[in-house]
């Protein structure tokens, strides 16, 4: 019973881990709430700039979800806890031609994935995790969990994002990663557009 549960949860070449590994490009950055903003922009009806007191009183959701990093471990089941991504973007208003996104980092970090993965009710801009808040190496105060593609599209210590109507790969995705990151067709390495 419990392989066939594991078996529709792990995606191939993934195994299941308990701890929750710790994994970036570079320091984990200062968190200073004055100077912290998020901004919205590109293909938008309004583009935007919240600061850290606005964004934490936008609605709370909760989603409990399977993280995937393509460096082959899975988790189960953590629930996170922040403000939805559709949330987040009604403030700024999405325009027809936007198809894709640029998420903004601290430090430079960027990923891109298609606008349809925000516009899914499990993607959300996350403040705590299984209860706790967000720990300083795991995104704190703010990151990105967009659960049906590999870890590394949901980016830690978000500062924005831009909607794009055309594709443009972010860091990880330039440098070997594939611009997709799908766990279950093992979209791993770089893929051809
Ligand atoms: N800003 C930023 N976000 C990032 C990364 C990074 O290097 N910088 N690494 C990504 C990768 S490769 C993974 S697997 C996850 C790891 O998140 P965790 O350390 O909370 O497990 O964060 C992602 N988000
Ligand atoms: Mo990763």
């Amino acid at each position: 019973m419990e392989r066939e549960h594991l078996a529709g949860r792990i995606p191939p070449g993934q195994y299941k881990t308990e701890k929750w590994p710790v994994l970036h490009y570079g320091s984990i950055p200062r968190f200073d709430p004055e100077g912290w903003d998020f901004r919205v922009f590109g293909e938008v009806e309004r583009p935007v700039r919240v600061s850290y007191d606005d964004f934490m009183v936008l609605p709370k959701v909760m989603v409990t979800c399977d993280i995937h990093c393509v460096t082959a471990w899975s988790k189960l089941g953590v629930s996170f806890e922040g403000v939805a991504a559709t949330t987040v973007l009604d403030l700024a208003g999405a325009r027809p031609a936007a198809r894709f996104v640029m998420v903004y980092a601290e430090q430079g970090y960027e990923t891109n994935l298609p606008l349809s993965y925000l516009l899914r009710d499990d993607a959300l801009f996350a403040y705590r995790a299984d209860g706790n808040d967000l720990t300083a190496e795991h995104g704190w105060p703010l990151r990105l969990v967009v659960p049906p593609l590999y870890f590394w599209k949901s980016a830690k210590w978000v500062r924005g994002i831009e909607l794009m109507a055309n594709d443009r790969r972010g860091f990880w995705e330039r440098n070997g990663y594939h611009s997709h990151g799908d766990p279950w067709k093992e979209e791993r390495y770089s893929s051809p557009w």
